[in-house]
């Protein structure tokens, strides 16, 4: 039977815009590069493509400089998708460019309709919870209307804290089977995942936490050589990406597409 926490059978990713140098970033660190970015992009679309899984993807919109990290726009569960409300003012208009295509693969598309706000990369699934990070990006009325939409679905959901100073809740972790999360050891540190078997990331490779489990591969950034080792240690098939650009604009694996 599929486990609808890591077996997928479709993503949808989007294409980077050639205006990316104006996509939002916490610290400047320069721009990232067009080229650079497409060609991650394609290894990254390759990868899950070689899982057996349909990716569609999108044409860039030059409008929306962060619209290829797609994640922040919807959540994508077995019963439906929801249409989320990002707290970033410039990626607010991004939900409407993703509706149609959503719309195209569910019959049921909610939608948050505020006033709170929530991002995607605040949403963790497991396989018996959903976790929400309050975020800079994601509120108490954001989380309050996601929870209300998924109960009706029959998902429970948890609402925690994303460490201050870090963009997303999966900035700092991600799902690697239904039970088991890779995570930093400052997000591990707030007790959120008691009950979950927890992989920390080497010291110093936080960045690596945002990794996705994708079928049978887990993609993540290349550059991260200790936790590489001990994901391939405890089993896992890892694929390194190079996030060089992405990371430039505070994006990782989780954002580059939606899983369902
Ligand atoms: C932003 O600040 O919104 C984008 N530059 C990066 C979004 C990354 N998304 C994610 O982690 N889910």
């Amino acid at each position: 039977m599929q486990n609808p926490s890591y077996e997928f059978a479709r993503a949808i990713t989007r294409r980077p815009a050639s205006s990316i140098a104006d996509g939002l970033r916490a610290e400047d660190m320069g721009n990232p590069d067009l080229e650079g970015m497409l060609a991650a992009h394609t290894a990254y679309v390759t990868a899950l493509r070689s899982t057996g899984a349909e990716v569609v993807e999108l044409p860039p919109l030059e409008a929306f400089p962060d619209a290829q990290f797609v994640e922040d726009t919807a959540l994508c569960l077995p019963q439906g998708a929801i249409l989320m409300r990002p707290g970033a003012p410039s990626r607010l208009g991004e939900v409407a460019e993703m509706a149609p295509t959503l719309r195209a693969c569910y019959d049921d598309v909610r939608e948050i309709t505020g006033p709170g706000h929530i991002e995607g990369g605040d949403i963790l699934v497991t396989g018996r919870e959903i976790l929400v990070g309050r975020s800079d990006r994601t509120d108490a009325a954001g989380v309050a209307e996601l929870a209300e939409i998924v109960a009706e679905w029959g998902h429970s959901l948890r609402e925690v804290f994303t460490p201050p100073g870090v963009l997303h809740f999966k900035t700092d972790c991600s799902l690697m089977d239904a039970e088991t999360i890779l995570a930093t050891k400052r997000l591990d540190a707030s007790g959120c995942f008691e009950g979950y078997r927890v992989l920390h990331v080497a010291e110093g490779e936080e960045a690596a936490a945002n990794a996705i489990r994708f079928n049978n591969l887990v993609l993540m950034a290349a550059g991260f050589p200790r936790t590489a080792e001990m994901l391939d240690k405890a089993g896992y098939e890892i694929v390194e990406i190079d996030n060089t650009d992405c990371a430039l604009l505070d994006g990782g694996m989780s954002c580059l597409s939606l899983r369902f």
